[in-house]
């Protein structure tokens, strides 16, 4: 009786009899040394066949986590939180808290294998920071294809209903890993997309120009935007003499850095950004037609941002800010999103719109001549679970494409094409990077490449090259329509090889003045602030009368006003400046957008109606928004017998930046530590045991003063009226509601909380759009 085979039999299900392809002897493969588990035909294969199992002698590791538990097991029981301690082997441990040593008092022995492993694993937990964007935060979360772009792209993950597991990454640029999360930059806005037919990354900022338009400048931009290299100050901010030196000699850099002026360099919160893929990307249709597309993400809860004032006292309150407040409003359920869009353009051999050099990064289509049509929706709902593994780790590469979608000639994009996979060698330690589980696809993956640093795939197989008919012949090529990836067969125009850029890209100002002829009088107002603050921090004179020019070409007010600022003479732009038609869609000014998420403070003190304040709490919780009771102390308030009034914030750790919003549950007495020697911001309080020198406790005070400027709605109920008045808020103010009872001043707060501020409460004195 033959004796059963089961690497045979599966053989001989997948290419047929087990014969030796040159003698035709069924016992040839019986002799060691066949490289695989069948015979090699004599033609190269044609067409792909299943993979063959290992051959008889070849086993390889058991199927394991990286932390040694069953892979099937659910993802909470892989993390590592077993009962008891192990070395980096599994091994238990009985002590991890004494080194062995030669007796109590004696030396440490060299011996002491957990010591070193300890201590050399502890040694190498680092690894190097982004060189840009290395602040960031990130999320989980999934996006839904509304099927609309299916006319332009043959992408799956854009078809109507699919959805995609995404990662998004927001970061600041400048500063570094620990820098605070409020200053004035650029915001990275940076999105995998797990799709069926691979990873796609959206790698985009917050901001729809750069400031260059060729890559070989990115180091010379990067190196003044950084801190000075002697002194390596100022962290993450551009309020330097370097970064002004730079962008006041490379005007190209004006149309981005007049955004950062603008309040889109200060945002509210990663939920509250727009994104933009800048440069212009080819979508593929599934007939090969091809279209021009620039890619927009638009927040649900609108484009918003901070005040200056408030962006300098978060950085020092709450670091942490836009990262807290991403994890607190998915914490919380009110799941940020974004419609994804496209600007639509005809891929005409020029490829200009409207007379716009579409490869040139340092300019928009405005939406006004080519609207943004939405395509999907991404919703974010899940929080990372450990921070280095995930959003540290995560790799992004303006290189991961997928069918339907390719690259233009913008020679900024052709540089991003080289560097990202440059930085993840450095950064993730070699070239498996990919491997890594935040950045590994969704699709299967047989690539050839092989072995390197942190090679955690056994691959299978003995010709991991093309062509070969030991495996096969496979892996094949797919076609375009087995899914292949097939570059999109562009006419390059007949060139001579020069270092030279179009002369399309050598308008430098006139969508500058756009940009600033298409915002509000009060986002004016936020310009010409932001410049003056910046160049008023810079030392040389010669760098602030040079931007000082520059701004004379973007507009007379804006240069004048800026100058005043400075005490310096305003100089005249070179010749007549153009008259763009104004983009109202640029301003961020004059929209109402849902609240969800948006953070009111209630102010309340054991002698407040705390009836009142468990409804304006719930009504508040009702209506998708986060309430945080403010106290003199911290625990409960239930000083009325009713349910408690749990206290997230005491007079002491609240600070008025941290809410949008804020009701006064009456007019809360000095707290037992309101006097400047307990906490500085009590100012001249006065100590328990001497009279008090105000009724109202000047914590909330100064919190009153400080919304108010920052024309944020103030309610209040009771004698909240006594606070605002001993705050000096006067209670006729636009945005400023005193009423008989809670609720009716929540629903005022809250509409006025739906355009994000009382833009009313400070008329601009800069004119409007003329
Ligand atoms: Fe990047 N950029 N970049 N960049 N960029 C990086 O890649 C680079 C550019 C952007 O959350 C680095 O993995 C060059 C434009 C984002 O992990 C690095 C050039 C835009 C992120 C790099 C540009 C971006 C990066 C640093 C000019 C907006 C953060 C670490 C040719 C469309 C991604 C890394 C994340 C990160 C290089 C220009 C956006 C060094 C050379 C334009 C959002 O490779």
């Amino acid at each position: 009786m033959e004796e059963s085979h089961p690497v045979k039999e599966t053989v001989g299900k997948v290419i047929g009899k087990v014969v030796d392809a040159v003698s035709g002897d069924e016992h040839a493969g019986e002799i060691p040394g066949r490289p695989g588990s069948a015979p090699a035909p004599l033609e190269e294969p044609t067409q792909p066949r299943p993979p063959l199992p290992p051959k008889p002698d070849q086993s390889g590791p058991g199927v394991f986590s990286a932390t040694g538990r069953p892979v099937d097991e659910p993802p909470t029981a892989r993390s590592q939180n077993g009962e008891y301690l192990t070395t980096a082997q599994g091994l238990r441990l009985s002590d991890s808290d004494h080194s062995l040593k030669a007796g109590p008092r004696g030396p440490v022995l060299l011996q002491d294998h957990h010591l070193r492993e300890k201590i050399m694993h502890f040694d190498h937990e680092r690894i190097p920071e982004r060189v840009v964007h290395a602040r960031g935060a990130a999320a989980h979360g999934v996006f839904r294809g509304y099927g609309t772009a299916s006319t332009v792209t043959r992408a799956a993950f854009l078809a109507e209903g699919v959805e995609t597991p995404v990662f998004v990454r927001f970061s600041t640029v400048l500063g570094s890993r620990g820098s605070a999360d409020t200053v004035r930059d650029t915001r990275g806005f940076a999105t995998k997309f797990y799709t069926s037919e691979g990873v796609f990354d959206l790698v985009a900022n917050n901001i729809p120009v750069f400031f260059i338009q060729d890559a070989i400048k990115f180091p010379d931009i990067i190196h003044a935007g950084k801190p000075h290299p002697d002194r390596e100050i100022p962290q993450a901010q551009s309020a330097h003499d370097t970064f002004w030196d730079f962008v006041s000699l490379h005007t190209e850099a004006t149309h981005h850095t007049l955004w950062n002026m603008s309040d889109r360099g200060i945002p509210r919160s990663y939920r509250t950004m727009e994104g933009f893929g800048v440069h212009t990307f080819r979508l593929v249709d599934a007939a090969g037609a091809t279209t021009l597309v620039k890619f927009h993400w638009k927040p649900k809860a609108g484009v918003h941002s901070l005040v200056w004032e408030e962006a300098q006292l978060i950085n020092g309150v709450d670091p942490d800010f836009h990262r807290r407040d991403l994890a607190d409003a998915i914490e919380a359920g009110a799941h940020p999103q974004w419609e994804l869009g496209i600007q639509v353009f005809p891929d005409t051999p020029e490829q200009t719109f409207e007379g716009i050099d579409l490869l040139d990064p340092t300019k928009i289509v405005p939406e006004e001549l080519a609207p943004v049509q939405p395509i999907g929706l991404l919703t974010l709902n899940a929080n990372p679970t450990n921070f280095f593994a995930e959003t540290e780790q995560v790799a992004f590469h303006p290189g991961h494409l997928v069918p339907g979608i390719d690259v233009t000639d913008d020679p900024l994009l052709a540089g991003r094409l080289f560097s990202y996979l440059d930085t993840q060698l450095t950064r993730l330690g070699g070239p498996n990077f990919g491997q890594i589980p935040i950045n590994r696809t969704h699709a299967p993956v047989n690539d050839m490449l092989r072995d390197g640093y942190h090679q955690t795939a056994v691959h299978a197989g003995v010709a991991p090259y093309k062509p070969n008919s030991l495996d096969g012949g496979c892996p094949f090529f797919a076609g375009s329509q087995e899914g292949g990836y097939v570059e999109t067969p562009v006419q390059v125009p007949a060139a001579r090889k020069v270092r030279e850029a179009p002369a399309s890209f050598d308008d430098h100002f006139g969508q500058p003045r756009l940009f600033w002829l298409s915002l509000t009088p009060i986002e004016r107002e936020h310009v010409i602030s932001a410049y003056t603050f910046e160049l008023g921090k810079v030392y040389e004179q010669a760098i602030k009368e040079r931007t000082l020019r520059v701004l004379a070409h973007i507009d007379p007010y804006l240069c004048e006003q800026v100058a005043q600022g400075l005490g310096l003479p305003a100089p005249a732009a070179d010749g007549p400046l153009p008259s763009p038609v104004p983009s109202p869609a640029l301003s961020q000014v004059g929209k109402v957008w849902p609240v969800t998420g948006r953070i009111v403070g209630i102010v309340a003190g054991p002698d407040s109606d705390l009836d009142a304040v468990r409804t304006v709490r719930q009504a508040v919780l009702d209506g998708g928004m986060v309430p945080l009771v403010i106290a003199p102390v911290g625990g409960v308030l239930a000083t009325d017998g009713g349910t408690p009034v749990t206290v997230q914030r005491t007079f002491a750790t609240a600070r008025s930046v941290e809410f949008d919003a804020l009701l006064l549950a009456g007019s809360p007495l000095p707290g037992g530590d309101a006097y400047g020697a307990r906490d500085a911001k009590a100012g001249n309080g006065t100590p328990p045991g001497t009279p008090a020198a105000a009724p109202v406790d000047p914590r909330v005070l100064l919190m009153l003063g400080e919304m108010f400027r920052h024309a944020k709605p103030i309610g209040g109920w009771g004698d909240a009226a006594a606070a605002l008045a001993a705050a000096g808020v006067d209670t006729e103010a636009p945005g400023v509601l005193v009423s008989g009872d809670g609720e009716a001043a929540l629903a005022e707060v809250v509409r006025l909380l739906g355009e994000h501020r009382v833009w009313d409460r400070f008329p601009a004195a800069t004119p409007g759009i003329v």
